[in-house]
């Protein structure tokens, strides 16, 4: 909310002297004009219209691996190769979500969010991974799409998190080649055109930082290959046309007013300390750390220095490929977990990486560095580089060792202080009017959490994967108040 200068005098010297200072005012008076005063400040809460959610992924939750036409993905594979998973977990059954979905969109009524975050499984609707569709596979996308719309519930799709068809890995080398990213397109544009009439936002691809990186660059996650360093860039190039070309093909396809988006984990730089030089040199940062991803599909270029540190291994891509790329965003969503903390220095491109200190605080999760600002710094930077004036956090949440206590409920302090702070500066951002629109946070419930099976729990709601039982946690109970006040305490 916009104060006056005047007004703000008035609320300042009102505040300044505490509810005990306000005699003449009964407690319950004296409660109620504290809570005109924060209303007036703002102070903690979002603005009208916020959207609150949670989110999940297919792989993650579904199960059902081979019913109703399903073929495997990459990650069928994968986890099922020995060695690659904790414990050799799976996903072939996980949650169930696939047939427990009704009570799923029952825990999500329960703490009143008004959105929810999920994937669809290309090889549900395309087994071949191109060609013909599977009828089957779309139906269940359907039936959750008509559960959470009963439930006044409205759905974000996001059209690909890591589940590629095997077929298209074996064929084509997945995302090493072209066809992938036509092949993805095609896909895109047909699933949009059939759920669009319920699906008003659109994500192509989740987290091109993650899948690239750990499964055609390192290899720990799915396909588990490690590319030479040519190869591996081209891959990168590849899934941006993927995304871009998904783009085309979904305005092409989809019912118009369609709004279409991606979720990024781009690196979320902070300036180490908030002065304005660190600041200047975060925002530089930003374009340059991410140029692989999100840069490109801002800026329609790779940058000078991307391209001179790539050398002869230097992607190979055309006009039109960049054209593609770039092509218009609705909104952005920015999956956020951790920080990078920025310095100024006196180099060339003008900053410097300041890496985390052996003794940096950490959640369950190792690499999962707790920086509560980069919820600010993040859209932000998002905002006063590109423009972008619809941003979505697609992703927050944490792992904890969630433990039962003996009354059966997780009392996970260590996420609610996580969330606690972590939402106190995404306050923060809207407060300061960056146009963010919504948090979903991940994830609604414990599930397959990749290469760490089901050693390491995001969930709001715990899950005893021997009975399938969902329990909400204590972390669940914060942030149903916090929805409710659309702030915090
Ligand atoms: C995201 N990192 O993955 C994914 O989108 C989710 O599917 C996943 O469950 C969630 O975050 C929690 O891990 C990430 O190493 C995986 O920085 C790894 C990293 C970041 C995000």
């Amino acid at each position: 909310m916009k104060v006056s200068r005047r007004d703000f005098a008035k609320i300042i010297g009102t505040a300044a002297l505490g509810a005990s200072a306000i005699p003449a005012l009964g407690a319950e008076q004296a409660e109620n004009k504290q809570a005109e005063i924060k209303q007036q400040t703002g102070a903690r809460t979002f603005p009208n219209g916020f959207l609150w959610g949670s989110a999940t992924a297919s792989y993650q939750v579904e199960g059902a691996f081979n019913e109703d036409g399903r073929t495997p993905s990459i990650w069928d594979t994968f986890s099922k190769t020995p060695g690659k998973t904790v414990d050799g977990a799976t996903g072939d059954v996980s949650t169930d979500h696939y047939h427990r979905y009704k009570e799923d969109v029952q825990l999500m009524k329960s703490l009143g969010v008004k959105t929810y975050r999920f994937s669809i499984s290309w090889s549900r609707v395309f087994p071949d991974g191109t060609g013909k569709p599977n009828p089957k596979g779309l139906d269940f996308y359907n039936k959750l799409l008509d559960e959470l719309l009963k439930n006044d519930i409205q759905p974000f799709a996001t059209l690909y998190h890591w589940d590629l068809p095997q077929v298209l890995q074996d064929k084509y080398g997945g995302w090493e080649s072209r066809e992938t990213s036509e092949a993805f397109a095609n896909y895109a544009g047909y699933t949009a055109e059939k759920l669009s009439d319920r699906v008003k936002h659109f994500f192509t691809i989740n987290e091109f930082g993650a899948f690239v990186e750990l499964g055609y660059g390192i290899g720990i996650h799915a396909p588990g290959i490690k590319l030479p360093r040519d190869r591996f860039l081209q891959t990168r190039h590849h899934a941006v046309l993927g995304h871009g070309l998904a783009v085309q093909a979904i305005r092409a396809k989809a019912k118009a007013g369609t709004k279409i988006g991606l979720a990024e984990n781009m690196a979320i730089c902070c300036p180490v300390i908030e002065t304005a030089d660190h600041i200047k040199a975060a925002e530089e940062a930003t374009r340059q750390i991410n140029a692989q991803y999100m840069t490109v599909i801002q800026e329609g270029k790779y940058t000078d220095l991307y391209l001179t540190n790539a050398g002869k291994d230097a992607p190979k891509f055309t006009d039109a490929d960049l054209k593609a790329i770039s092509s218009r965003l609705d909104f952005v969503g920015i999956n956020i977990y951790t920080p990078t903390y920025i310095r100024a220095d006196g180099s060339k491109q003008g900053f410097a990486v300041v890496p985390h200190p052996a003794s940096y605080p950490h959640m369950a999760s190792p690499w999962l560095t707790i920086g509560p600002e980069a919820l600010y710094w993040g859209p932000r930077n998002v905002n006063k580089l590109w423009g972008e004036d619809e941003i979505y956090i697609t992703e927050n949440g944490c792992s904890s060792s969630d433990i039962p206590a003996a009354d059966g409920i997780v009392y996970d302090t260590d996420r609610v202080m996580y969330l606690r702070n972590y939402l106190s500066q995404l306050q923060r951002a809207a407060s300061d009017g960056i146009p963010v629109k919504g948090y979903f946070l991940w994830s609604l419930l414990d599930n397959f959490e990749w290469a760490d099976g089901y050693t390491n729990r995001f969930g709001l709601h715990y899950v005893d994967y021997k009975t399938q039982k969902r329990t909400p946690k204590l972390s669940a109970a914060l942030y149903k108040e916090i929805i409710a006040r659309n702030g915090l305490a």
